[in-house]
């Protein structure tokens, strides 16, 4: 069969795409996991965000496709929906997937569209077991993980448990099926490779538990090694790992970063996301370590720096440092000496506006960033469906707006018992602006050439809203934020 499977061109305000256009793991590892007489084609929209229209008629058209998937985030939705309308209409014959987030945790949303099947929590497996369906080789009611129609009614097969990735029933991913270039992270190709899936920890604004349980589950050295030079073989050279959470087991880790020295991969440059505790506990050993393996930018879920909203966000118990076994203080700073010191940069990752916060509180943590941290990676809690969060401002009143095309994280959906939602999105945008162009800079002693081709667009892009008139100070920046929000809003509509 004709397989075409995409991902949603909508960015976020963190992700400009002059700087950022990651590629969707999740697509590849289905095309790497599909029978192989399947033709499997790949397109990540975000390589072609401002012709998105024009690119799905052409895809269909030229491919001609049996089944298109599509694999979508929240604040995906609304285009998805819109593509899924174009695609019926080029093709009524189509059969048409959604998988990923949100039509595993929101199913209920894509009933109502014109989708044929829901593939719920991890792919691989379903979505080769519904192609052999649509061939008549297996009963659509046996497969685990999906949702189909049966006349008027949607019929919910039971849920799929997590693969257990150590037993290798999932291959390699396949790039060879991607189809648009032009992957980037600030200059590099990029592209992205899993070690691991799940986390046991339960954050209460994180949709993975609701996703798949508290579970943690690798894939063996071998695959990723063979997973990362293939990356490489297709350009890359900047490698996101994209694990829920690498750092849940730190010798496994610390194994890796040699594995990856041994195997002569340290050349790349990777990004990774991880606990502070973990690397506030191990430091000494882990930083160095992942330094000579070629880590650079670390993205760290410091999630705030007060312990009443670590609280309520549940994420206190993964930034205390440990000493003798026993819980001492809060681990942000001690991670981020350790990662400063072997020369790499701390991404890091924010969450203001929760509800008992106040205009002090949010200023509390944005110091903080401006001192500590290289890369502001700052949101807002956002309720997306089934997080316990989601149920915490759901029954305190406080979800300002129910459009999800705005669940992106930086645009502040929900207020708090002090501020408006508004407002706190003002404060923090105001801040975080200024925190990104210190990072110029080192960005431009790595990349020089990248920088001096792109800085206008970045700088463009950082302020956006901004004229002349405001720079010169003869307009308030409340007149820019709202000129800022009405562009987010109109470049909300990809198709
Ligand atoms: C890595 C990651 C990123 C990376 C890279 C994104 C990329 N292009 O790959 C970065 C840091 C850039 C990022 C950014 C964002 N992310 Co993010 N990210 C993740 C993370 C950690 C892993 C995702 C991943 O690649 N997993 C590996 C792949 C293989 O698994 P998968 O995507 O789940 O796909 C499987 C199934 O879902 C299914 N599937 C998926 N698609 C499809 C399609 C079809 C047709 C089928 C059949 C099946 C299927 O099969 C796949 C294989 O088993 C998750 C989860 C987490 N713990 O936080 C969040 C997560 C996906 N991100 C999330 C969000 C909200 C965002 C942001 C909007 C804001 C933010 N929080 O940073 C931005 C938006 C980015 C943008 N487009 O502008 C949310 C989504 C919540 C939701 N309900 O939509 C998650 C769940 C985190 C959370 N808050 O809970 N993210
Ligand atoms: S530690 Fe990270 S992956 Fe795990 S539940 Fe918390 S936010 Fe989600």
């Amino acid at each position: 069969m004709n397989v075409l499977l995409v991902s949603m061109p909508d960015s976020f305000e963190h992700m400009p795409p002059v700087a950022i256009r990651m590629p969707n793991g999740a697509l590849t590892s289905l095309a790497g996991n599909v029978d192989p007489h399947h033709r499997v084609a790949v397109a990540d929209l975000i390589l072609c965000h401002n012709s998105v229209r024009q690119t799905i008629i052409r895809l269909i058209q030229e491919l001609n496709p049996e089944i298109i998937g599509l694999s979508v985030m929240t604040f995906q939705r609304r285009t998805a929906g819109r593509i899924i309308e174009l695609a019926r209409e080029l093709k009524p014959s189509l059969k048409i997937v959604v998988g990923g987030y949100d039509p595993s945790l929101a199913p209920e949303a894509y009933e109502e569209m014109c989708v044929d099947y829901i593939v719920r929590g991890e792919g691989e497996i379903t979505f080769r077991e519904l192609l052999r369906a649509l061939e008549g080789q297996v009963d659509f009611g046996n497969i685990c993980g999906l949702s189909y129609r049966v006349g008027e009614q949607w019929v919910h097969t039971p849920v799929r448990p997590p693969h257990r990735l150590e037993d290798g029933e999932i291959r390699l991913p396949n790039r060879s099926a991607r189809l648009l270039r032009g992957y980037t992270l600030l200059g590099r190709q990029v592209d992205v490779v899993e070690t691991s899936r799940g986390c046991t920890y339960d954050c209460s604004f994180c949709s993975i538990i609701e996703m798949r349980g508290r579970n943690f589950h690798t894939y063996s050295f071998d695959r990723v090694l063979a997973d990362i030079r293939d990356a490489r073989d297709h350009g890359a050279r900047t490698i996101f790992l994209v694990d829920d959470n690498i750092t849940l087991n730190v010798r496994r880790f610390e194994a890796l970063c040699h594995a990856i020295i041994e195997a002569g991969l340290h050349q790349l440059d990777y990004f990774v996301q991880a606990m502070t505790s973990a690397i506030a506990d191990h430091g000494s050993t882990l930083a160095p370590l992942m330094r000579r393996a070629g880590f650079r930018y670390v993205f760290l879920g410091i999630e705030n720096v007060l312990e009443g909203d670590l609280t309520f966000l549940r994420a206190a118990a993964k930034n205390k440092e440990h000493k003798n076994g026993k819980q001492a203080g809060n681990a942000t700073l001690r991670a981020i000496e350790y990662l400063h010191r072997n020369k790499m940069y701390v991404v890091g990752g924010l969450i203001v506006g929760n509800p008992d916060d106040t205009v002090e509180s949010i200023e509390t943590n944005l110091e903080f960033a401006r001192r500590y941290v290289d890369w502001p990676y700052i949101q807002h809690p956002t309720p997306y469906p089934r997080t316990p969060m989601t149920n915490d401002f759901r029954q305190r009143g406080l979800i300002n707006i129910e459009r999800v095309e705005e669940y992106d994280g930086t645009t502040a959906v929900v207020r708090t018992e002090h501020m408006p939602a508004e407002e706190v999105e003002y404060v923090r945008w105001k801040a975080e602006r200024w925190m990104k162009v210190r990072h110029l800079p080192a960005v431009f002693r790595h990349d020089p050439w990248f920088v001096i081709r792109h800085v206008p667009q970045m700088m463009a892009h950082t302020f956006r809203g901004s004229t002349l008139r405001s720079l010169l100070g003869l307009e308030d920046s409340r007149t820019v934020f709202r000129r800022y929000k009405a562009m987010r809003h109109r470049e909300r509509s990809y198709v």
